[in-house]
């Protein structure tokens, strides 16, 4: 019996209970994933940090990262996107395997440092793209590289959430630019470019330019008091409530991105579609175990529910047609992810330079938006 992996984790909040719920499934559904102990929980409120600790399953605690960086074999940076560059970096150059959450970094200067780091170390770093574990996505890559598409022509990939219309909804680190870096489009369009490298980037190559609009509807929004109801004041909202953009592949296909969190009447839909010369797949994350295809001389798409003990990780939860939710895809992305730190094996997950190249075609837009031309995507080896 070797001795369990010892994860820490920065920040317990959304992808706190994420990622922490996560590790605590592998060992019930799991049982060929590395043994794992929750070690050390980073945070910086000590008294909120002590009841998250017992709540999500931790050891220990500590208020400063760089006192756990050399004492776990893994460390999980779920903090806010401006955090996620030093404490990676030092974890790496540690020899501390590393998972950090999407976008890789709040700015490409960050991003770059980071997949340096990571082609330096000697140990696994995964950026937490977690769509790719939907066991449809995965067997929508299946499909595509089998070639049932034909040839690459389009790809069309949308995320819509609603959080954000009322203008009353509260200022939080994602609508300030120095800690997020962008709005919808790092937050929600991150994703989506990351999709359609996984699923058609060994088919129609690289992003090599991009043209786009970014648009912010609500400057500023209310800080509220621990009432939740008396305003304490008002913050500027520096980054984007919605994007778009057109994009250009190497195979000469041609792809369009958008997303926002002001979309009335959507809440987490994130729908991409895909059209080749032999046929067409759609995906939608709000019906996230179905798949639509259509292939060969079929006359419109094919709805296939995804839950086989034969698809994707199906057959490591329950019988078919039980289906699937979100937080799965967490479990999926860390029994990989861990599999590799312990033997180097294979996997699917997003690299850091998968997150790198991310960055560059987000900055790619971002340089586009400004200027209002189209912007060649930097391809340069960091
Ligand atoms: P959150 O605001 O819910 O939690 C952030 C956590 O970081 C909190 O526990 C906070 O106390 C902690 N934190 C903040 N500053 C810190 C510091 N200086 N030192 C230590 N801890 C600090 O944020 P959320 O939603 O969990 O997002 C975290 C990251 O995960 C972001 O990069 C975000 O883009 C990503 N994310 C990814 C999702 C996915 O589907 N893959 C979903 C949601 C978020
Ligand atoms: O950070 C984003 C969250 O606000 C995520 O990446 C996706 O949208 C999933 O949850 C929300």
């Amino acid at each position: 019996m070797t001795d369990p992996l010892s994860v820490g984790m920065i920040g317990y909040g959304f992808m706190g209970r994420a990622h922490a719920n996560a590790l605590a499934r592998l060992p019930m559904f799991f049982p060929d994933a590395p043994a794992v102990e929750r070690h050390t929980l980073v945070g910086r409120d000590e008294a909120a940090l002590g009841e998250a600790a017992d709540r999500l399953g931790f050891a220990h605690t500590a208020t400063d990262w760089r006192a756990v960086v050399d004492d776990v074999d893994v460390l999980y940076n779920l903090a806010p996107n401006h955090l996620h560059a030093e404490p990676s970096i030092a974890a790496l150059e540690s020899d501390t395997a590393m998972l950090c959450e999407k976008p890789l970094a709040a700015t490409l200067a960050d991003a770059e440092a980071m997949v340096e780091a990571a082609a330096d170390a000697a140990v696994p770093a995964c950026c937490g793209f977690n769509y790719r574990f939907v066991p449809a996505i995965q067997y929508a890559k299946r499909l595509i590289d089998r070639g049932d598409l034909g040839d690459i022509r389009q790809f069309r990939g949308r995320y819509l959430q609603d959080w954000l219309v009322d203008p009353d909804a509260p200022w939080t680190w994602r609508m300030d630019a120095d800690s997020a870096g962008s709005g919808a489009l790092g937050d929600l369009g991150a994703h989506t470019v990351d999709l359609a490298r996984f699923l058609v980037g060994d088919h129609a190559g690289r992003i090599e330019r991009v043209a786009g609009q970014l648009q912010t509807f609500t400057d500023e929004r209310p800080v509220y008091d621990d009432d939740g109801e008396t305003v304490e004041e008002y913050r500027p909202v520096t980054v984007d409530d919605a994007f778009s953009a057109q994009a250009t592949f190497e195979s000469g296909a041609v792809g369009t991105f958008e997303a926002s969190r002001v979309a009335a009447g959507h809440k987490n839909d994130h729908t991409i579609e895909i059209h080749g010369t032999e046929g067409s797949l759609r995906f939608s994350l709000e019906r996230l175990n179905e798949l639509e295809v259509l292939t060969g001389d079929s006359r419109g798409y094919e709805t296939v529910l995804i839950t086989d003990e034969s698809d994707p990780y199906a057959g490591n939860w329950w019988p078919p047609g039980h289906v699937l939710g979100w937080e799965h895809t967490f479990v999926h992305e860390s029994s990989e992810f861990l599999a590799a730190v312990v033997d180097g094996t294979p996997a699917s997950f997003a690299s850091f330079a998968d997150g790198y190249a991310v960055q560059r075609v987000l900055d790619a837009i971002e340089g586009a938006a400004d200027r209002g031309s189209w912007v060649a995507v930097d391809d340069t080896d960091p």
